[in-house]
């Protein structure tokens, strides 16, 4: 068995983890992780990604579980030293010990390697018993128009959610690089030839929705003949943790499991869901999904442990059997 699973941070990296423990570590099965580097930004001179740090630390065992992000046993006197200096971006909490990823990261690729290169050398040390790739080797940055009290601008999306905590209210946000993004060179083999694809419960505009502006992954998924599930990143209107809900209004999708399913659409007409799981408490708001050609299955969502992640996992293998053409 194939499967690739479509993830951003947190939520992605837990659901992944989940997937992994039910698959056996390390799996019967292939596990290959496309992981969104939309995220991504140059910091410091650092070329720096979160989002494939964390799910490359959360299946390596190297997450600080406590804060979601970064590695555990932090210090982070280098920012601090840096604030000292006044360097502009100490708002971006770099640790000591996740700076040393940042550093092998950026010489490798100064050294001519692939962003997909580095990843699965940086991978040989955590060893995650998945293959982690980038969405995609060229630049695809997320920026978000604002506009507040400094007026209306575009910035990094990691300063809108760290340094302004999402305050400031997106107007818009510009998937910059994204039209003339090439897949990573082994994407879209892996979403042709894979028996399952699962869309992890990451943020649908700023996670999934940067992996799938890349054009050449949406046309794979639109033509694979695997079943394509994804997993709802609300439990009754409200994302566990993270901005999915302020990044939904801003693009007019309403904060519901059913308008996003309907976002993402159903391959029967132009879209990349077969099935979409869902909370327990949004059974019946969803039921009318399969008139849109997208089956469900609803069951609890909240991944609180492993054992809990594995069981969405497992449903959503489920679902991907039923779904099978
Ligand atoms: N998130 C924060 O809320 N504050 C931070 O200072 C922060 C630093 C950081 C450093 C490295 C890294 O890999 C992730 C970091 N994150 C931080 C999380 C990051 O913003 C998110 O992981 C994603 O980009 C959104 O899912």
């Amino acid at each position: 068995m194939k499967i690739v699973v479509l993830a951003g941070g947190h939520g992605g990296a837990r659901y992944t983890r989940g997937l992994r423990a039910e698959l056996g570590n390390p799996p019967a099965t292939e596990i290959t992780v496309i992981g969104n580097t939309a995220d991504d930004l140059v910091l410091h001179g650092l070329n720096i990604c979160p989002d494939l740090d964390t799910l490359m630390y959360t299946l390596g065992g190297g997450l600080a579980e406590d804060r979601g992000w970064g590695r555990s046993d932090e210090t982070f006197h280098a920012n601090e030293e840096l604030a000292a200096y006044g360097v502009p971006g100490s708002w971006f909490g770099l640790g000591d010990r996740d700076l040393a990823t940042h550093l092998v990261r950026t010489q490798m690729l100064t050294a001519g390697y692939s962003l997909t290169d580095v990843t699965e050398a940086l991978c040989a040390r955590w060893l995650p018993g998945v293959s982690l790739l980038p969405m995609s080797d060229d630049r695809v940055e997320t920026h978000v128009v604002v506009n507040d009290d400094e007026g209306q601008r575009a910035i990094h999306f990691q300063e809108w959610w760290i340094r302004y905590q999402a305050k400031s209210r997106a107007e818009r946000f510009i998937y910059v690089g994204a039209p003339e993004a090439q897949p990573g060179p082994e994407v879209v083999p892996a979403l042709m030839n894979a028996d399952c694809i699962l869309l992890a419960p990451s943020n649908p505009v700023v996670s999934i929705g940067a992996i799938l502006s890349v054009p050449a992954i949406t046309s794979a998924l639109k033509q694979t003949p695997a079943p394509i599930v994804g997993v709802s990143p609300l439990i009754s209107g409200r994302a566990v943790r993270g901005m999915a809900e302020q990044c939904l209004s801003t693009i007019g999708v309403p904060r519901d499991a059913a308008s996003v399913a309907r976002h993402y659409g159903s391959r029967q007409s132009d879209g990349v869901l077969d099935g979409w799981l869902v909370d327990e408490q949004d059974r019946d708001a969803c039921a009318d999904l399969a008139e849109d050609g997208i089956a469900t299955s609803a069951l609890p969502l909240l991944m609180t442990d492993v054992n809990a992640a594995a069981t969405i996992a497992s449903e959503s293998l489920r679902l991907a059997d039923r779904v099978r053409l």
